[in-house]
């Protein structure tokens, strides 16, 4: 039931049920709630009341705003002086509510209000929290700006079908959030952001009713294949800085362009995403992390952000490798950025766990190793992050503890810097690890330490190798660790005691990233300059062959499908066959203008390989 006095609305949410009647005192408690305020006109905020116990009495309390809190009585809201409310036997649930009196001035703070309950009048009750606090959002900024604003373009299930720009924004601030946004948009090829936040067909206004989290809206009917170009502005009556990205759904490719994920964020450098249980994650340029939802559907999620995730923006860029996302320390994703900080944040919302600063940092615009991982619930002897420090010099290589971030251990015998990520070695008793670096006051360039017996902590060298200068990573197969130096030269060393060292030498130029492995046979495949190789290692390392690839990516080997793909620099994927490798297919993915396409990931649980491209990631089914 309701009822209405002197301007003050009470409501009770009556339980029925046969619920025993306890012989404890209740306890009182009110809880807090928040409202958009409005630009006119009453707007009812309710505080839940509630009793810890079913009463076998009529339990009425009294309850008023003592005028504590930013917001003006009387001005901001309706104050209340002597309210009251009734609980009847067994009713444990009731309501309080306030009306919120609406504006359209900017108003810069949080404006919040106190409603205390003041004294029990009738029946048997204590007070456990007898104050609550009303947030009342203000929806009249005219400074506000938009984050993280993108767009997720549905794939096409033929070029006659229309489709759907699912567009994606958040604002960060949980306590000022614009409540209004004013998107706008051009189309056709050579299309311009609009540049002023004037309600101008075509455009729509969007109002927020959770204001601090993901917003979306769907533009539908958008034609395949066509570029638009959206702008939005957050605030009101006027407007905060405007927010542009382009966005050109896919055509029809057999179904095979599934989604395109584009944003604002960072420029043209979306890294290669990390596939975890929870999300698709990755890093750009200027240090955000995205969250994406899985899948094939973006009405479904697929390639959204999820709901709850509010994005950690780490300042810094991470380097060339999205989060290590171990699935076994809970939802948590762990990044070392360029500026020598490591992050832990949690995997469901965003929000930062800890972080770490490696000493020394890397030098301005140099590149922090990626972070490699042990862990105990994967046979490990050890729960441990593992990174090396890119400085000129006093360079060290270290241990962190993944709850934490504290320093477990450290090595430092005059290395160079090192970039690449480590690889640990689970079936070597002490546990290893091996990293690559460039020389420093130690020529050396591969290392293998010993990470010590199981409850002990010692970073322990086991040997040292002389190969190339490496920015690229080091992996293990078969009893022999491989990498690529930056003169194109790829080594087999033998992983027991660094001997037996082979070499082949590509002569294209530094190989990327990392040398893949296949599994189930002695190949292992590089990407250079201008080639992809197909290398195999019985009693040497020798080419089986080799192929042209305008600025080939890191390679992918899906064995299953038994295709190795690579990221083309002319925009295009290429799907090679391992066996003889002929590109037996190709596919221009859709950008604005043909861009270099990065290292592609696989969601094996989809069929999914997600390819970066600038401000991109296509989300293509493969094999085509
Ligand atoms: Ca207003
Ligand atoms: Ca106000
Ligand atoms: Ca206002």
């Amino acid at each position: 039931m309701t009822w209405t006095k002197a301007g003050v609305t009470l409501s009770l949410a009556v339980l029925g049920g046969a619920a025993a009647v306890q012989a404890q005192v209740p306890e009182i408690t009110i809880d807090d709630n928040r409202i958009i305020e409005g630009d006119s006109g009453l707007r009812s905020i309710s505080f839940p009341v509630t009793l810890s116990e079913p009463s076998s009495q009529t339990i009425t309390i009294t309850w008023r705003t003592p005028g504590t809190g930013s917001a003006t009585p009387d001005v901001d809201y309706v104050s209340v002086t002597s309210g009251s409310l009734t609980f009847a036997p067994l009713q444990t649930i009731g309501v309080v509510s306030v009306d919120v009196i609406g504006d359209t001035i900017d108003e810069s703070t949080a404006q919040t209000f106190a409603v205390d309950i003041v004294s029990v009048v009738t029946g048997n009750a204590t007070l456990r929290k007898f104050r609550a606090i009303g947030k009342i959002l203000d929806d009249d900024k005219n400074n506000a700006a938009v984050f993280y604003f993108s767009a997720v373009a549905e794939g096409a299930s033929s070029a006659a079908t229309l489709v759907t720009n699912r567009l994606i924004w958040r604002v960060p601030v949980a306590d000022l959030p614009p409540t209004r946004f004013l998107i706008r948009w051009s189309e056709g090829d050579g299309c311009t952001p609009p540049s002023s936040p004037v309600a101008t067909p075509p455009y729509v206004e969007v109002v927020a009713n959770l204001p601090d989290e993901t917003q979306v809206y769907p533009h539908p009917n958008v034609v395949p294949g066509q570029l638009y170009c959206y702008s939005i502005w957050a605030g009101y009556p006027g407007y905060g800085p405007g927010t542009s990205l382009t966005v050109r759904p896919p055509l029809d490719f057999g179904g095979r362009v599934k989604w395109v994920y584009a944003t604002t964020e960072g420029g043209l450098a979306l890294e290669a995403p990390t596939v975890g249980p929870d999300a698709i994650y990755t890093v750009d340029a200027s240090g955000n992390l995205h969250a994406l939802g899985r899948g094939l559907d973006p009405s479904a999620g697929a390639g959204l952000w999820p709901a709850a995730w509010n994005p950690e923006t780490l300042g810094k860029r991470a380097h060339f490798r999205s989060p290590l996302v171990p699935l076994s320390q809970g939802p948590r994703l762990f990044v070392g950025t360029e500026d020598g900080e490591v992050a832990s944040v949690n995997g469901l919302n965003g929000s930062l766990v800890w972080n770490t600063l490696l000493t020394p940092t890397p030098v301005a615009g140099g590149a922090q190793a990626p972070l490699a991982g042990i862990f105990k619930v994967f046979g490990g002897e050890h729960d441990m992050l593992l990174a090396g420090t890119a400085a000129l010099s006093g360079n060290t290589f270290r241990a962190l503890d993944p709850a934490t971030g504290n320093p477990i251990d450290f090595f430092a015998p005059g290395l160079g810097p090192t970039s690449g990520m480590a690889v640990v070695d689970y079936a070597a008793k002490p546990n290893r690890v091996y990293f690559t670096s460039r020389p420093g006051t130690a020529l050396e360039t591969l290392w293998a330490l010993e990470l010590g017996p199981l409850n002990t902590d010692d970073l322990t060298e086991l040997w040292r190798a002389t190969t190339g200068a490496s920015d690229s990573a080091p992996v293990l197969r078969g009893g022999r660790v491989y990498h690529g130096d930056n003169s194109g030269r790829a080594y087999s060393v033998r992983a027991s005691d660094g001997g037996d060292v082979r070499s082949f030498n590509t002569s294209d130029g530094a190989i990327k990233g990392y040398l893949f492995p296949d599994r189930w046979s002695t190949a292992l495949y590089a990407s250079t300059t201008g080639r992809v190789w197909k290398l195999v290692d019985g009693t040497s390392l020798t080419s089986d062959w080799s192929v042209s690839v305008p600025s080939p990516s890191i390679p992918l080997l899906w064995s299953s499908q038994s295709y190795l793909y690579v990221g083309g620099g002319d925009g295009k994927l290429y799907q090679i066959d391992p066996a003889t490798g002929s590109a037996n297919n190709d596919v221009a993915l859709p950008t604005a203008t043909v861009t270099p396409l990065g290292a592609p990931s696989l969601d094996i649980g989809y069929g999914l390989l997600l390819v970066p491209s600038g401000n991109c990631i296509f989300a293509v089914r493969v094999p085509y």
